[in-house]
């Protein structure tokens, strides 16, 4: 099975950045958005939706950022200790997100503020992980989104590990849409060199397993650049798996979305992985903790600014028509949401440390239980001690 399968093939495409020493240039991209705002077909893949529809990407793609800008804000106030911003990824975690049918599952990485977005996730929840008082923050089986990994990779061994037993309940194939179900699993360029990542693609082709790997190429893995992970445009790999790859272009959301759409469509109608490129650019620093001014020109990043994923939408929104009231309104609730964020960030409640041991296994065993109970006693006997101490000084 090789890209021309489902529609993405290699040949000359757009040329969407200026480093290309691994001859990234040369693979077909899939674009139904330019980064003027023009929208273009392609012979395989159609967005399918109305202007309606892409005023509810914008709204998104907005919203979105304004958690991403938010978030880092309270991480430099000292509110949280640390955020990994997904600007720039906007497009590609909301149009594979949208992608997504309720009962279908994701597995993300920790940036996939987006993804978690489309998926009803309160974004005060992802604010608990990196202020430290949460272990996750939302219960998968609500949302049918794994909790973020930090572990680079692992996430999609889960993913392939879970579409394999959607095939095993008879989930997949039957062509009944409120049954037929398939899994998102996300990973970056950097994850693309790690064992787990090509186990999951080796174990998903051999079960033709449901699974939809969609590599966000972002271009960096912190310092690291794409270059040094791959010498083949990274849809190219796909190829000997045994499963179809197609590179598309990450800051266009009508791409993303409509490619991700038809290939959960197939791996729900049973006809096993595929993997999505989708060629963008890390905008901020990998995290926080990161100064990315250190290893990548600022050249660069002005390219990638000029083909921002929300802008084109905008673009294309006010040439079909849509009056400014809209985009003023949408401004006007990311305040609103950026002014709860601030106030519900502050009052997340501190965690039980104690609870910590309900949470190892799903029946504690009796070194689960022993081990609470020499932690309370120790922390109780601290705060007597502290206590004590408080009174002497008094
Ligand atoms: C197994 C493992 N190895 C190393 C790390 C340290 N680490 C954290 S992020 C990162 C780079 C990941 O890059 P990429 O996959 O491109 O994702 P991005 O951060 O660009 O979204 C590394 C090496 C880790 N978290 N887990
Ligand atoms: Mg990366």
């Amino acid at each position: 099975m090789s890209a021309s399968d489902i529609g993405g093939s290699i040949g000359s495409g757009p040329q969407l950045h200026g480093r290309d020493p691994a001859g990234q240039d040369s693979f077909e991209t899939v674009q139904l958005l330019t980064p003027e705002g023009v929208r273009v077909d392609h012979p395989d893949f159609r967005y399918t939706g109305d202007d309606d529809a892409i005023r509810g990407l914008y709204r998104d793609l907005f919203l979105v950022r304004r958690i991403d800008t938010e978030a880092h804000a309270l991480q430099r106030h000292g509110e949280l200790g640390l955020w990994a911003q997904c600007e720039g990824q906007e497009a590609a975690q909301v149009g594979s997100g949208r992608a997504l049918r309720a009962h279908d599952f994701a597995f993300p990485t920790y940036r996939e503020h987006g993804v978690a977005w489309c998926r009803n996730i309160d974004p005060v929840k992802l604010l608990g992980l990196f202020r430290g008082v949460e272990l996750g923050g939302w219960d998968p089986a609500e949302h049918n989104m794994a909790l973020y990994s930090i572990v680079i990779g692992a996430q999609t061994l889960h993913a392939a590990g879970y579409g394999m037993g959607l095939t095993m309940d008879g989930r997949v194939g039957h062509g009944d849409p409120d049954r037929d179900s398939a899994v998102l699993a996300y990973f970056g360029d950097g994850a693309s060199s790690q064992g787990d990542v090509n186990e999951a693609f080796v174990f998903a082709a051999s079960f033709n397993a449901p699974v939809v790997f969609f590599c966000q190429n972002n271009q960096w893995a912190i310092s690291v650049p794409s270059e040094r992970q791959t010498r083949i445009p990274l849809a190219g790999r796909a190829d000997g798996f045994g499963f179809p790859g197609v590179r598309v272009d990450g800051n266009d959301v009508l791409a993303c979305q409509a490619v991700t759409e038809a290939a959960l469509q197939r791996a729900r109608d049973g006809q096993g992985p595929m993997l999505i490129e989708a060629f963008t650019y890390r905008m901020g620093a990998h995290t926080t903790s990161d100064d990315p001014t250190r290893y990548r020109d600022a050249a660069e990043l002005d390219t990638w600014r000029g083909r921002d994923p929300i802008a084109r939408v905008q673009a294309y929104l006010l040439e079909a028509g849509t009056p400014q009231s809209f985009f003023d309104d949408i401004s006007a609730e990311a305040d609103e949401l950026g002014a709860r964020l601030r106030a519900e960030c502050v009052k997340l409640p501190e965690p039980d440390l104690a609870a910590l041991f309900d949470h190892i296994h799903v029946e504690p065993t009796v070194e689960n239980r022993e081990q609470q109970a020499e932690y309370t006693a120790w922390r109780d006997a601290d705060i007597e001690v502290g206590a004590a101490h408080e009174g002497s000084m008094a």
